[in-house]
């Protein structure tokens, strides 16, 4: 099989990594979580919380300003990526891990848990991707990779629910996948299942992730989302993640494995904090052997992404308050449908930067032991138990959820009678469960409750597989491998469709596919939100924008104006072989020019010259506040607005200045440059032009015609003080002959 290793400069390429797929197998098994690293030293800082760093990977932007570290905080960091082409997804399961993701959670846009079988090859479908073995053994493939490029294990994570969940299951221990949501009651009351056949899967599919040692999370927070009052639930969302825990415990899955899906149920302008963070505190106590993922609000998230972003922060405190084995990071795309590129990896970078910036808060603040704090966990505590006290009374779990105990939004027990209720002699696979007959046996490995293996052969009882020299899970070999069932609709046909973008000389920017051409506009339209909307559009169109849709509105002020945030089409490409790319500019770092001006001193005169009052861009390459040369350590001396070029080149010579510096603005009658041929031929005249270095800038001035005029550099628009500094340095090691 070619050996595949991913090179930073080089695109993953799809192709490859579909080769020899057949003959794939997954480098591990099992659930990772990060090794924490405390004391961890990283540029100045020392971290508290942090786990170990990435081998490789892209930093906060503000990591400039602290030596590019990267520090990754203590939780395992979701991403959900499904943009429905999974040979996208993995160049953007890339991009998340390299900010600081390591659970990829791909779900599918069929609503999996609707169909009775597992699906094979690529498919789009009509209604959505359905998970196949396939793609997950081919993005599993790519994760492998990643996870060696960036140095920290991936886990890869997907759905087990549905009539087909067992199936699943197994695929998914087969092909390395690391975690699933498993609860049976997402089936029942999410899905119509029929809850015999919801739980009795459960037991097998639970028994199948015991064994894959895969984490498995619950589906609670899904009351969360669907209750009409979300944060009326909570008593309601802490028994149905007990009735799963344990559930799963006593089907075999470990504790430290068992991950309780917990959403701090409100969102400003609720005062959210105050009411989620005993509900948080209450679910922690109770189910303290479990793990915690916290997911974020979804619930309250409309389409403004800086909303979702503080909603997202606002959790991430929660998390830090209490305690987040894993923090998800469900981008904007949820309130208004674009999952794309740049959300999943806004959100990661949200949820890196607010967890490292909050690396160490529990060592200074700790959380009330009396006042309103407690007595509200005491009272969702004591909510919860009369919830679960209730259902034991009714007759058990499924007479309550006959009963339409759940996601009724009344806060227990309190009821508005408008719960999910569900048939027992109902539902999807109804009279599906049968009674294994006396002398059932299976010889598989992860199987639940009775298998009479030992009437074949006492010896096998603990190992039922062996009966058949292994099964699928110790004899890859055995699993039947189905490239693609459907010659239209496949990864090849889709491939195909876009080669002419991949690695040629062709570029189209994209959002979630390759070359699908989309991009986003941000408007700012001085009309009300109606007119605004429609406008925005007519904008699009005059943009020769293909397909413009708004995406977002956010009134600024009814009649001042609407911001719109706009998608559309691009129907052109450009070419990488028309285009001339200038080469980047060469800077020296600061330590570097710090050190040179420590070792020799600097010393500069400058002034906007002749007639020129336009002194603002001069203070910008000068002053120290605005990131200018004095911050190297360089002394200037400004002699102000309108210098004869004489005062200028006299002062030179008085404060005996290595440097001058001439700033000019205005052009007419070529007056900027006659002024710079000006000051190097006094410069000349009083025999100093060999020892003074002069340079001029100006929004007007081409750098090679200043060196004509006979300055050693010129400063165009766009010059910045490092730019100036740099050369200041380099001329001048070059006059003392070092470079
Ligand atoms: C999350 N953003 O949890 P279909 N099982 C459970 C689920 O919660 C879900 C599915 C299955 C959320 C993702 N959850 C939503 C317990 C979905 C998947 O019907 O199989 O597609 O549902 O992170």
């Amino acid at each position: 099989m070619t050996e595949m290793k991913l090179q930073p400069n080089e695109k993953l390429n799809v192709e490859n990594l579909l080769k020899d797929l057949d003959q794939y197998r997954p480098k591990r098994r099992g659930w990772t979580w990060r090794t924490p690293s405390p004391g961890l030293e990283m540029g100045p800082f020392t971290y508290r919380d942090a786990t170990s760093p990435l081998k490789q990977s892209v930093g906060l932007p503000s990591s400039k300003y602290f030596d590019w570290i990267d520090p990754q905080p203590a939780p395992v960091i979701t991403t959900e990526i499904a943009s429905g082409r999974f040979e996208d997804d993995v160049r953007r399961m890339r991009m998340a891990a390299w900010h600081g993701a390591d659970h990829i959670m791909v779900i599918r846009t069929a609503g999996q848990s609707h169909m009775d079988g597992l699906i094979e090859g690529t498919p789009q479908g009509v209604g959505g991707v359905p998970i196949t073995r396939k793609q997950v053994r081919a993005q599993r493939k790519a994760l492998d990779l990643i996870e060696e490029e960036v140095g920290r294990p991936i886990n890869y994570h997907s759905y087990v629910s549905g009539v087909a969940g067992p199936e699943v299951a197994v695929m998914f221990a087969e092909e390395g996948i690391n975690g699933a949501h498993q609860d049976p009651q997402y089936n029942v009351l999410y899905r119509n299942i029929n809850m015999f056949r919801s739980f009795v899967d459960a037991c097998e599919s639970k028994k199948i992730l015991a064994w894959a040692g895969m984490a498995q999370i619950d589906g609670a927070h899904n009351a969360n989302a669907t209750a009409r009052e979300a944060w009326k639930v909570m008593p309601e969302l802490i028994v149905q993640h007990a009735i799963n825990s344990l559930f799963s415990e006593k089907a075999g899955i470990e504790a430290g494995n068992i991950c309780l899906s917990t959403v701090p149920p409100t969102a400003p302008p609720a005062p959210c904090v105050f009411m989620d963070l005993p509900y948080a505190v209450a679910l922690r106590d109770f189910c303290d052997r479990y793990r915690m993922r916290a997911q974020m609000n979804t619930k309250y998230m409309e389409a403004s992404s800086r909303e979702a972003t503080v909603t997202h922060v606002l959790n991430m405190l929660v998390s830090k308050l209490t305690r987040a084995d894993i923090q998800s990071t469900i981008t904007p795309d949820e309130g208004r449908n674009v999952p794309w590129h740049i959300y999943n990896i806004e959100a990661c970078d949200t949820a890196r930067q607010t967890l490292v910036g909050l690396d160490g808060l529990m060592d200074m603040v700790e959380l009330k032991k009396d006042g309103p704090l407690p007595e509200k966990v005491r009272e969702i505590k004591e909510r919860a138990c009369l919830f679960m006290e209730e259902i034991v009374e009714c007759g058990g779990y499924f007479k309550a959820v006959e009963e339409g105990f759940f996601v009724d939004s009344g806060c227990y027990p309190e009821r508005n009678g408008d719960g999910i209720a569900r048939k027992s002699d109902g539902g999807v696979g109804l009279g599906t469960v049968f009674e294994r007959d006396p002398d059932y046996f299976a010889p598989v490995t992860a199987h639940f409750g009775y298998n009479n293996v030992a009437q074949y052969d006492p010896s096998a009882a603990e190992d039922p597989a062996r009966l058949i020299g292994g099964c699928t899970f110790e004899d890859p070999s055995k699993i039947v491998y189905i490239d693609e069932l459907d010659e239209v609709d496949n990864v090849n046909t889709r491939l195909e469709e876009t080669k002419k973008y991949r690695n040629t000389n062709l570029l189209k920017p994209e959002m979630e596919w390759m070359a699908d051409g989309t991009v986003m506009l941000n408007l700012f339209i001085p009309a009300n939100r109606r007119v605004a909307e429609v406008a925005a559009i007519e904008f699009a169109r005059g943009m020769n924008l293909l397909e413009p849709e708004v995406i977002n509105r956010e009134v600024m002020q009814e009649a001042e104006g609407t911001r719109i945030e706009l998608k559309g089409k691009l129907g052109f490409d450009v070419d990488l072989n028309a285009l001339v790319i200038p080469p980047e500019p060469h800077v020296l770092s600061d330590e570097e020019i710090r050190q040179e001006i420590a070792a020799h001193p600097m010393r500069v005169v400058c002034g906007t010259v002749g007639e020129d009052e336009h002194s603002v861009g001069l203070r910008e390459i000068i002053d120290i506040k605005h990131g200018g040369i004095e911050r190297f350590g360089i002394e200037v001396h400004y002699l102000g607005t309108s210098v004869p070029v004489e005062k200028l080149v006299d002062a030179a010579v008085e404060l005996d200045a290595e440097v001058i510096l001439a700033s000019t603005i205005i052009s007419h009658d070529d007056i900027h440059y006659k002024n710079m041929k000006r000051i190097h031929e006094l410069a000349v005249e009083k025999g100093v032009r060999d020892r003074v270095i002069i340079c001029a800038g100006g929004t007007q001035v081409v750098p090679e015609t200043a060196v004509k005029q006979g300055m050693d550099a010129g400063f165009g628009r766009n010059s910045h003080g490092i730019d100036v500094a740099t050369f200041l340095v380099e001329e001048r090691r070059r006059r003392r002959g070092e470079e």
